[in-house]
């Protein structure tokens, strides 16, 4: 924090949202009131930008939508709601807590929903209180990226990526099911500096985005199509041989099987599943032959099939084929875990068993679940209603739930469906730190206001309860109720956290953010993690989980009979998941909810201008303006989750919890095929 020298106190911030970026950010506060905010210039990523949402975070703070105090619902869903004091706030969770624990002999149908609604390293201590109360049930897994997560770590060994800003040294760029003018906008600015310097640009979408719009040259793929895409790409190279093979003898296992393999397929067959002409696909190997280095971006748009994790192992065998890993300018990248095990996760340690429920499942496991059943279920940073799947039969269970606790900001879909509503801080209102998933940089958010009315952090909530617990029962819990989270942070940072920050201290990233000193290059020793210590075309640990050892042909899902199209609906400009929609600014810039259908399906099926129409499946219906878009073809439908809060206009009602193939190395549990969703519709 510093005085600058127009009178502004200025404190540093990280923004925590799940976001590639993991913005810098300068807050700027006159009598305790936050007044504006901008990008940190120290970041060195970020360089001193933020993003539209991140730049409405002063409407955040101070919105009218802003909880004030504890709120009580009764009944539940009914919207009554009633302010309550933080004392009996408590005293309901606690007393329920100890209730039901007695009742059942059991502290298991107490149960945690938490995402990724802040990924602040405070944040875990709904987690530590959880495990602190004994074996409870928890969600594993993660709705995001675990097929493409488990891909690379069975290909390479692990999740690490290049710093990102090796993208403008690239010569040929693969944006494959990512769309970063919406998603990761500060990686544009290396994307078009390599650009300028002559590097081609390839976009691979289903959709026509707005990255695709950047590109040299864009390829409409089908959906969970990339696989055959690739293979087909890897044999004609093989065929060229246009091959590293210097890489490929030395650094690689399993070469000579993947290349039978490759021999083995048949081209028409591959240019049918990713929908693209043989002159093209030609193209793109003569693209990887004379362009190079190559920096491919697998993004977490194209993984969200049942085939999702088959279809990253087929672009990363390219990578390696082609001899882009570990190449300055080049590699191919998913995402990066490193900077996510730099500090200890020291609440997530716990000495019990707890139960673990997909995260994908979360409705069908409550549902089947009942010896003994969850009784209480507390969400914090998760916006279930909005976000998850199978929310019908999630609507439904959640009647048979003693107690719901919501911990948020703001009254979303989910807190509606909650009997408690407890307020927390915003970023500005609480210490913490938040690594990055995507680049190399390190910071920390500080305090530079009070807590909004009688909002508390997600910490400071759950110490709150380990207290009145122990007041009630003693050791009945045994999460430290009195800590400073200065002191939490003293043990979430190790010698080996320090030593690769370069600082004594993680006060003194107060200072200024700092570049963690991983390698600038991922994997450029070539001393893969793998097993074998080499990339591994042939993956003994993929078969060891039941998934095919070689990168193969999978055939995806594919839209038939009662519902012919496919349901897209991925991530949008103006929200962050569910978040930034209710806030003035920026409802005022985002597009009314509309589902976006091709002209051609539009003039067969009888569509006209500002009709609505009624999309359903055998998960849900729901009703919405049509609008025609030539950027989707004419099998395809999309539609954008994370709007505005109108049940009815909630896409994820028709979104059913399919897995995709992989992701239980890594986070515990398979992926979630958010984008093989197939539906019908009605013009009404
Ligand atoms: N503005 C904004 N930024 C965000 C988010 C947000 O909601 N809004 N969310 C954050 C989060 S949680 C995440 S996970 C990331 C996601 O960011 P991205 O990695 O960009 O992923 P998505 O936006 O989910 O999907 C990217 C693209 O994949 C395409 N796609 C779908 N299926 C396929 C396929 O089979 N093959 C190919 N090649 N492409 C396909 C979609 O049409 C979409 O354009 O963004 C983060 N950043
Ligand atoms: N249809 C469809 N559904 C999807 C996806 C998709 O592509 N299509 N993508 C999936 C993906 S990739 C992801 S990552 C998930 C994201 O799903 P969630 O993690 O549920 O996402 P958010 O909407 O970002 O955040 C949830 C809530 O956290 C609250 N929150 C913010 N800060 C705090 C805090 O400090 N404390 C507490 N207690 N709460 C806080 C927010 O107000 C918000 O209500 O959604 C998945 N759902
Ligand atoms: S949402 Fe993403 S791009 Fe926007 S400020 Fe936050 S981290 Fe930066
Ligand atoms: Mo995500």
């Amino acid at each position: 924090m510093y005085i600058d020298n127009e009178g502004w106190q200025v404190t540093r911030h990280i923004c925590p949202r799940n976001c590639y970026d993991t913005c810098g950010i300068l807050a700027y506060v006159k009598n305790g009131r936050l007044v504006k905010v901008t990008g940190d210039p120290k970041h060195g990523h970020t360089k001193g930008k933020l993003c539209a949402k991140g730049y409405s975070y002063v409407r955040s703070v101070y919105s009218p939508d802003r909880i004030k105090y504890p709120m009580r619902q009764t009944p539940r869903g009914s919207g009554q709601w009633q302010r309550i004091s933080w004392d009996e706030a408590m005293g309901l969770i606690c007393e329920k807590i100890l209730e039901i624990k007695d009742r059942y002999g059991s502290t298991l149908p107490l149960c945690l929903n938490k995402y990724s609604g802040n990924f602040g390293v405070l944040h875990y201590a709904a987690e530590g209180f959880f495990n602190s109360l004994g074996p409870t049930t928890q969600v594993v897994g993660s709705p995001c990226w675990s097929a493409g997560l488990d891909a690379q770590y069975y290909d390479m060994g692990n999740n690490f990526g290049s710093d990102p800003e090796e993208i403008a040294k690239a010569k040929l760029i693969f944006l494959w099911g990512t769309n970063p003018v919406w998603t990761s906008v500060h990686s544009m600015s290396y994307i078009y500096k390599a650009q300028a310097a002559g590097a081609k640009v390839v976009v691979i979408d289903p959709v026509y985005t707005q990255t695709a719009r950047k590109a040299d040259l864009y390829i409409q793929v089908k959906p969970g199509g990339d696989g055959a895409l690739a293979l087909a790409i890897a044999k004609l190279l093989m065929e060229s041989g246009n091959l590293q093979q210097g890489f490929l003898e030395k650094h690689t296992l399993g070469w000579e099987q993947f290349a039978e393999y490759l021999r083995g397929l048949d081209m028409q067959v591959l240019t049918e599943q990713c929908g693209q002409k043989a002159g093209l696909i030609s193209e793109l190997a003569n693209l990887f032959t004379n362009d190079s280095p190559a920096f491919i971006w697998v993004g977490f748009g194209m993984q969200r099939h049942t085939n999702g994790g088959q279809n990253v192992r087929a672009i990363d065998a390219l990578a390696a084929m082609t001899g882009n890993i570990g190449r300055s300018g080049g590699g191919v990248h998913f995402a990066n875990l490193s900077a996510w095990r730099l500090l200890e996760y020291n609440f997530l340690q716990t000495k019990h068993q707890n139960r673990c429920f997909n995260i994908n499942k979360f409705a069908t496991q409550l549902k089947g679940t009942k010896d003994p059943p969850v009784k209480l279920l507390w969400v914090a940073c998760r916006n279930l209603i909005r976000q998850d799947a199978d929310i019908g039969i999630l609507l439904k269970v959640l009647q048979d739930i003693d107690l719901v606790v919501a911990v948020d900001m703001f009254i979303t879909d989910t807190v509606r469906c909650a009997d408690l509503v407890l307020p927390t801080t915003s970023l500005f209102e609480s210490l913490d730190v938040v690594p990055s998933y995507w680049h190399h940089w390190l910071g920390i958010s500080e305090r530079a206001i009070s807590p909004y009315y009688e909002s508390k952090s997600d910490l400071e909530i759950v110490q709150m309860a380990a207290g009145r617990l122990n007041k009630l029962r003693p050791g009945s819990c045994s999460f430290p109720a009195k800590i400073a989270p200065e002191d939490i942070l003293d043990k979430e940072f190790g010698q080996s956290a320090y030593e690769l920050l370069g600082v004594d201290h993680w006060t003194d990233l107060l200072e200024e953010p700092v570049r963690i000193n991983f390698p600038v290059i991922a994997w450029a020793d070539h001393k893969f993690t793998t097993p074998s210590g080499k990339y591994e075309f042939y993956s003994k640990k993929a078969d060891s989980m039941g998934v095919p050892p070689l990168p193969v042909l999978y055939p995806g899902r594919q839209p038939e009979g009662n519902y012919p199209y496919w349901l897209l609906t991925p991530h949008t400009q103006h929200s962050l998941n569910s978040q930034f929609q209710n806030l003035d600014w920026m409802a005022e810039v985002s597009d009314e909810p509309v589902v976006y259908v091709n002209p051609e399906t539009a003039s067969a099926r009888g569509i006209k201008p500002d009709d609505l129409v009624r999309i359903y499946n055998e998960c849900g219906e729901m009703v919405i303006k049509a609008c025609t878009s030539k950027d989707t073809p004419p099998d395809i439908l999309v539609c954008y989750p994370g709007r505005k809060p109108e049940v009815e206009k909630n896409p994820n009602i028709l979104i059913m919890g399919i897995a995709s193939d992989m992701g239980e190395s890594t986070t515990g549990a398979p992926g979630m095929a958010f984008y093989d969703v197939f539906v019908n519709f009605e013009v009404l």
